[in-house]
């Protein structure tokens, strides 16, 4: 069964201009001392000794193939305020909350309870600094395709986020966007981004809605959306997750990274033009490819080039959830605020 997105159309209510702005950027600059602005600052690679440890800067362990970009900063257009406190560390503006938390790899020999303890420290954090709303969520997960059948680290991590989740009997009405990565080595990470205001979901029509995949792909569904749209009042904003090769529930074109890379577009692109949200208009900002297999970047650079003219793009070498799939994309679109009412 699709799910469908029949309340779109809705009115969320009134929202401020959006609290951050998002984009590209460069490692020399992600580890300069942050500006008071910033919420976050996101670098792939490992972190060196000489940068000062700074909770709103998080390294992620993944390799960085495509031009200059090599990370992203969310800069707040409010005050921020951050720290840390036991297992969280955050990072907020009195609209945002951005927060991660993290597990060494050892506790991976539970993989569902370290993604039980790590999503529910995370929630509950958040709910109770009133950042209710979860927006976008990225899980960094060591040897994310570790394990045969049930036993592989991405389906027990299912599990345990499920068991977290759906405490809440309506967790599948409030699902945030995601990623889940695999990395080859270092912590277990989860990272967010939450909200005093509920987001709308949004799903695909090409797909099936990953909290309504069948059986055979692990004991839990995964807990997603396919993206968040966030109608702040200087343009609306569509958060949308990791996207794959995938048709119904099903992965296509096993093998084969260009028709992968193809399919995955066509579902990002079924995603923003469906009907309630064609006549929007909606512009890509920025997209991150994620590729298992650093090799196929240089076979699929003129189709990057094609699809992705002008648009800024990283590429990052990390492992996706399922194993047949070659690649993901995630991406941000942007309404043009004179199209926003
Ligand atoms: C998929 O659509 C591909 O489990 O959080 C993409 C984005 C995928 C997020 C997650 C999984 C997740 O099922 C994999």
């Amino acid at each position: 069964m699709i799910v469908t997105n029949t309340d779109l159309k809705q009115a969320v209510g009134n929202w401020p201009k959006a609290p951050y702005r998002v984009r590209l950027a460069q490692v020399g600059e992600l580890e300069q001392p942050l500006a008071p602005t910033v919420l976050r600052a996101v670098v792939y690679g490992t972190a060196p000794s000489y940068v000062q440890p700074d909770v709103r800067r998080v390294y992620v362990p993944l390799r960085s193939v495509h031009q200059n970009y090599a990370g992203e900063i969310w800069e707040s257009t409010l005050p921020v305020r951050y720290g840390r406190d036991g297992l969280i560390e955050f990072a907020e503006n009195g609209e945002v909350m951005f927060l991660q938390a993290s597990l060494p790899e050892s506790d991976l020999k539970d993989t569902a309870g370290a993604a039980e303890r790590l999503y529910k420290a995370l929630w509950r954090y958040s709910a109770l600094r009133h950042y209710g709303n979860f927006l976008r969520v990225w899980n960094y997960l060591p040897g994310i395709n570790v394990g045969d059948g049930d036993a592989e680290r991405y389906r027990n991590f299912c599990v345990g986020r499920h068991r977290a989740l759906s405490a809440d009997p309506s967790f599948e009405r409030k699902l945030p966007a995601a990623t889940a990565i695999g990395t080859n080595a270092g912590r277990f990470v989860v990272m967010a981004i939450a909200s005093i205001r509920p987001g709308q979901q949004v799903e695909n029509p090409l797909q099936v809605s990953a909290f309504r995949y069948p059986r055979a792909y692990g004991a839990r569904s995964p807990s997603f959306a396919r993206a968040q749209m966030l109608p702040w009042a200087d343009g609306t904003q569509l958060l949308v997750s990791g996207t794959a090769s995938i048709v119904g529930h099903a992965s296509t074109h096993l093998g084969d990274a260009s028709a992968q890379l193809h399919q995955s577009l066509a579902n990002v692109n079924a995603l923003v033009r469906q009907p309630g949200l064609a006549r929007r208009g909606f512009l890509p900002q920025s997209y991150t490819l994620y590729l298992r297999d650093p090799e196929d970047y240089t076979s699929l650079y003129p189709q990057l080039m094609k699809y992705f003219n002008g648009t800024p793009l990283q590429v990052l070498v990390g492992d996706i959830c399922r194993r047949e799939l070659l690649l993901e994309v995630e991406a941000i679109y942007q309404l043009p605020q004179f199209l926003n009412k």
